[in-house]
Formats: structure tokens, sequence, C-alpha cells
């Protein structure tokens, strides 16, 4: 497979993430940190919010709600309002947010102290994921610089908006990624989804009206305000607008996140910015938006764009960007395998289909895996899986069915194999249990 074009990447948000500077506050303001937050102060908060909604900035977190449109959601005399920075950042294969916070969490400030004021919200937090540690230490010692700075804290800059901000620290559930999860988790609760309506922005966190944006979403807010919508609309299309950050891993020589305008072909991204496959290797197929995504054939990864409507049209999803490659020395019965045992440790189990589906759909693909598999175990993942869709509180359960119904269906001669012949069909795999 041949790249189109010269395959470069577009900085626009990670233009200084080279610079080590770039994430205290002086190194910040040097190139052009906290401008946005002065300008937007003087403007009016409903500016703000229509200026991001022409900008057609869709949620980076998975669903791609348009932002603009979420936050005219908001009830008009309900206070106090709060704003939640979602960087649970659990999506197997996702860790572009764990990069900006690491390297540039005044960049993240900066864009929720804009967004608090155009939403009227005098308190924001962070939910970061547990396990990170450093983007923890870096936001927290960042906070500190911008209270001190007067960026947070009373009477923000002389212009009357008061804005405090906090950190909160995860306990490694991946369903706390899921915005009701998250509020729960947040009110000291279970970290369980709740039915939806109502939608946070209606009733969320302490039930009050609740903006749940992911970081790169918020991040992107002071470059909707220092270049106006107008420009942020020549990156991508019509409805897939901006830039996008991309973590690329698996099989490929250069992994990493990687900044492209929306609709970058995927094939530039694997075999141009990604370095295409190892020596002797050849593409077996691409997960395109993290793992709650159907998997893609080499050929359909061929004529795949990475927008929402290229994606969605072919049967899968952008979701967070997370882009994993799979070569052909991979069995894509053992690739299934790492995530029905991953959906299945992760269900919090409020819902049947979800908390039963999971775990049958882990037993039979080890049941495979164990040589034990019958040709009936096939159709019945199949059947399971279907059984799970549209039925639960949350989007866990069609997360875990979505990847069990194309792996099936596009590599079904892996699996008739592996029942067959009670070993892989790829030469040199020998599953070793699950992780
Ligand atoms: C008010 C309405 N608000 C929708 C809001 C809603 C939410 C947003 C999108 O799942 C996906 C999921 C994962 N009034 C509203 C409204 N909203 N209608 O819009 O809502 P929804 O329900 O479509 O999506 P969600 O529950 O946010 C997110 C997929 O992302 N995913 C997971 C990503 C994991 C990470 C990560 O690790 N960083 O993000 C990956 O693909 O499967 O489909 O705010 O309240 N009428
Ligand atoms: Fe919990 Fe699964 Fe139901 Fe979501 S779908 S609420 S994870 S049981």
């Amino acid at each position: 497979m041949q790249t189109t074009q010269q395959v470069t990447e577009t900085k626009y948000l990670t233009e200084f993430y080279h610079l080590p500077e770039f994430q205290g506050i002086e190194g910040y303001k040097k190139h052009g940190g906290y401008k946005e937050l002065e300008k937007a102060l003087k403007m009016q908060p409903q500016a703000i919010i229509d200026e991001v909604k022409a900008s057609g900035l869709r949620g980076r977190g998975g669903a791609g709600f348009s932002t603009g449109m979420k936050w005219g959601f908001l009830p008009k005399n309900d206070e106090p309002r709060y704003l939640l920075c979602n960087a649970d950042e659990g999506e197997p294969g996702t860790f572009k947010d764990r990069m900006m916070m690491e390297r540039a969490p005044h960049q993240l400030i900066e864009g929720m102290i804009i967004s608090g004021f155009a939403i009227n919200s005098k308190k924001s937090y962070i939910y970061v994921r547990g396990e990170y540690d450093k983007s923890i230490n870096s936001l927290l010692n960042a906070i500190q610089e911008a209270y001190k700075a007067g960026y947070l804290g009373k009477n923000i800059l002389g212009s009357g908006f008061d804005h405090d901000m906090d950190v909160y620290r995860g306990a490694g559930a991946y369903i706390c990624g899921e915005e009701t999860g998250m509020i729960s988790s947040l009110e000291g609760l279970k970290g369980q989804p709740k039915l939806k309506p109502p939608f946070p922005a209606v009733q969320g966190y302490l039930k009050k009206p609740t903006i749940v944006n992911n970081v790169e979403t918020l991040a992107v807010v002071k470059y909707v305000i220092r270049d106006g919508a107008a420009h942020y609309r020549t990156f991508g299309t019509e409805k897939s607008a901006g830039t996008k950050l991309f973590s690329l891993s698996g099989n490929v020589v250069k992994p990493g996140n990687y900044e492209v305008p929306l609709a970058y072909p995927l094939k530039d991204m694997i075999f141009g910015l990604g370095g295409g496959m190892k020596a002797g290797k050849n593409l077996k197929a691409v997960i395109p938006g993290g793992s709650s995504a159907p998997v893609l054939t080499a050929e359909e990864a061929g004529r795949a764009t990475l927008d929402y409507e290229c994606l969605a049209q072919m049967g899968t999803m952008l979701g967070s960007g997370a882009i994993i490659v799979i070569d052909d020395s991979n069995c894509m019965v053992q690739c299934l395998a790492n995530l029905t045992h991953f959906y299945h440790h992760e269900s919090c189990g409020q819902c049947t289909p979800c908390r039963e589906g999971t775990g049958w759909l882990d037993k039979i693909v080890h049941s495979i895996l164990a040589g034990k598999g019958r040709m009936q175990d096939i159709e019945l993942l199949l059947k399971v899986a279907d059984n799970m869709k549209g039925k639960t509180i949350c989007a866990l359960s069609d997360a875990a069915a979505l990847p069990v119904l194309s792996f099936v269906t596009k590599f079904r001669d892996e699996f008739e194999y592996f029942v067959r012949e009670g070993k892989s069909k790829v030469k040199g795999t020998a599953f070793k249990g699950a992780p």
C-alpha cells in the first residue's frame, strides 16, 4: 500500500509540545499563553459559545457530539454550573490526553477557564486517570502557577469573573470515563453510569448543570478564540472540522501521537507518519477509533479517511482517535480475546445483557483458544453480541459487542480454523492465557 501525498503533521495544538519550557507558565506565556483568556474575558460569554458552535468543534473523547450545542443545552437560570474535564483516558489504544496534560498543562487550563467563563461556571474539576502520576503532578503544578498569576481564583484579571479548579484522581475503573459514571465517582459514590436523560448538561454533578468535555476538546477552545471559527474550519471537512490528535499504536515502525487535519487518509497515517509495517510484515487489520470501534480489513483501511462520516459509513467510528494497527503475524482470535477479557473485567454489572454478555463472550473466545471450541460457538458469539446492543444504561455493552461482530464476520476463516484444528491459523502464535 502506498501513501497518497507528502505526509506531514499539522502541528496546530501541538506546535510547542517539543519544548520542555512549554510546561511551565513562563515558557507557556512566551509562546502566546493566556493571551486568549485576556481576550475572552472581554467578550460576551454568549459570543464565545457562538464562536465554538460556528467552529464545528465536536467532542474529541469518543462520541463526536457538537461542543457548542452541548453548551447550549444548559438551562438558563440554574446555578451553580460545573465544568468537568474528562481526563480518564481509559480507552485501549488512547494516549493523547496524557501527552497533552504532561507537555501542555496550561493549554488545557486556559481552555477550561475560557470555557468556564463562556458557560458561567465558577468551579471546574479535571478527573484524571489514576495511573497518570505525571499528568496529575504536571496539572497540580500548573494550577498552582495559574492561581499565583491571577488566572484562577477571585476576580480573574480584574474581570469580576471567579473560577476555581481542582484535580480529582480516578481509581482505575474504565467505566468512570463514561460521563455519568464519572460524575457519580466525583460525588464519592460508586462509579456507575446512570440512565440519560437527564443529560449532565441539565442535571449532573450534585444534580446541578454540568458540562463534561474531553481534554483535547477543551484545549481547542483557546485556538477557536485565537484564530476564529472560520480559520478553524480551514482544517478538515464541513462536518468534521479541525485537526485531531491520533494515538497510533500496534505493529507500525513509529507509533506515537500525531496531529493531522480530520479526513486525513488512514493509509498515510500508517505508512507515512507511522513508518509502515515492520520488515517482512503486511497490514492485516486496523482498529481505527479505540478498542470499541469495529475493526477494518487492510483493504478497507486503504480506502478510509479519518473523519466521523467516512468511518461511520464504513460501519466503524473515529471514537477517541486511537488507531491500533495489526500485522499478519497476529492471530485475530487472540486479539479478540484481549478485548473480550478487557470488557468483561470493566463491565460495572448493573445491566444484565452487559454483565452476562461480556462474560459469555469472554468464555466462548477463550474456550476456542483453549482448543475446546465447537463450530456452533462462532454463531453463538454473534448471537450473544447481537443481543447486547442498544439495551443497556451506557455504551459499554455495545462497545464490547461491536468488536466481536466485526472480528468474527471479517476474519471468520481464522475462527473456523481454530475450532477445526485446535490451533491458530497464523504460524508461530501461541496463546499464553488471559492477561
Ligand atoms: C444534552 C442532549 N446533552 C447527547 C451529550 C452527552 C455526551 C455527549 C455524547 O460516549 C463514546 C461511546 C464510546 N442533551 C444530548 C446531550 N448529549 N445528547 O453529548 O453523548 P453520547 O451518549 O453519544 O456518548 P458518550 O456516552 O459520551 C462516548 C466511545 O465514545 N469511546 C470511548 C472513548 C473513551 C475515551 C477515552 O479513553 N478518552 O474517551 C471510544 O470510541 O464507546 O460511544 O456528553 O451528554 N439531548
Ligand atoms: Fe454497567 Fe455495562 Fe450497564 Fe454500562 S452497560 S451501566 S458498564 S452494566
